[in-house]
């Protein structure tokens, strides 16, 4: 291992608490199967990182709730509060995680006031929820709320002066949205980052989205405000994952329009398509002259291996990207999101990590 380079160590904001949203499975094609999104993942990466002797662990500090209130609806929050114990109550079995069984498609939403949804959150639930992917255990809400005070931790310490701090964030958070849960994601932790930011009186504020999927949610939440740039790199959704939303088209609307900026890649893209496409996306952001620090919503899923993505990025690429994303000249709060090829997860974040951090140093 190369000796720990002279930098000060970049705080890495990391919790326990995720490891209670465990014991986790998905459908998918008929089946059920393990998670994908799994505690391990967070285990691998803080580890990887650690070993480096660049990072310095830190635990997060409670900024209670209304920063998630401030993006999402109130019904949403209670929602994910009390959806497990309403369930247990019912005769839900505790061993197994919950799952929506039914979905509140437009059809019936037409026709239906919000106020005659069942009173059980767990009967509900496929109201709130977008996909099957999304279980829910008796440690998910509190692992959810760590997650965003993970995101909140990290962002004081760069208003504080740190040029990078690293937050772990599991659940992630970019596929939720104000009213929904989906794609293992329950609060949106960089949308509340953001949001933040704006209420501690920044006037415009861009996030950068490199996890392999479309943050459908973080769109959602700023379609139609122009005091913060969504720009995405994600997998092309005419094939993958979330599938309805993330195409080039989608730009924003009203005050909005224009401050979404999505770039589908095409299948098997490799470091060259990658970069190429994340220039344009930097010089988005550089344009957009926010006056405050780039939220980075972080994700390993381009990894050539990644068990559900389709992208050819390999460990070398991250810290070329992060090197790229460095040279923008902000500072960053990079916030953890997907990455499933769990055996490369560590690598990828060091490397990553790596050029964004002495990127920023030099
Ligand atoms: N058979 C994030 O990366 N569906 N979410 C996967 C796999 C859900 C990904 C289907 C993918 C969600 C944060
Ligand atoms: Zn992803």
């Amino acid at each position: 291992m190369p000796p720990p380079s002279p930098l000060p160590p970049t705080p890495l904001i990391a919790s326990d608490a995720h490891l209670a949203h465990a014991g986790l499975v998905e459908l998918y094609a008929g089946r059920e199967i393990p998670c994908f999104e799994s505690p391990e993942r967070a285990t691998v990466i803080r580890d990887a990182l650690l070993a480096t002797g660049d990072y310095r662990l830190e635990a997060p500090e409670d900024h209670g709730p209304d920063a998630i209130a401030a993006v999402h609806e109130l019904e949403l929050i209670d929602l994910v509060e009390g959806v497990w114990a309403d369930a247990i109550a019912d005769g839900h079995d505790p061993a197994r995680p919950l799952l929506p069984d039914t979905f509140l498609l437009r059809e019936y939403a037409a026709r239906m006031w919000l106020d005659q949804l069942p009173v059980g959150r767990h009967q509900r639930l496929g109201a709130y929820c977008f996909d099957t992917a999304t279980p829910i255990v008796a440690g998910t809400a509190a692992a959810a709320r760590a997650a965003v005070d993970i995101g909140l931790t990290a962002l004081d310490r760069v208003l504080e002066g740190e040029r990078l701090a690293y937050g772990l964030c599991r659940p992630p958070g970019h596929h939720a949205g104000r009213n929904l849960i989906g794609g293992y994601c329950f609060y949106n932790n960089a949308a509340i980052v953001a949001e933040s930011l704006l209420s501690r009186g920044a006037e415009r504020v861009a996030i950068l989205d490199v996890d392999f999927h479309h943050g459908n949610g973080t769109q959602q939440i700023f379609w139609d405000r122009g005091e913060v740039l969504y720009v995405s790199l994600h997998g092309d959704p005419g094939a993958i994952y979330p599938y309805y939303s993330g195409y080039a088209t989608e730009r924003g609307a009203g005050d909005g329009e224009g401050a979404t900026l999505n770039l589908p890649l095409p299948p098997g893209t490799d470091g060259d398509g990658y970069v190429g496409a994340l220039e344009e996306g930097l010089a988005a952001i550089a344009a957009f002259e926010a006056d405050a620090p780039l939220v980075l919503s972080l994700g390993f899923d381009t990894y050539h291996a990644d068990p559900i993505c389709n992208l050819s990025l390999v460990t070398d690429d991250y810290a070329r990207i992060g090197a790229s994303i460095a040279s923008l000249g902000f500072s960053v709060v990079a916030l953890q999101e997907g990455g499933y090829a769990v055996d490369a997860l560590g690598a990828n974040a060091v490397a990553f990590l790596g050029g964004l951090r002495d990127g920023l140093a030099g």
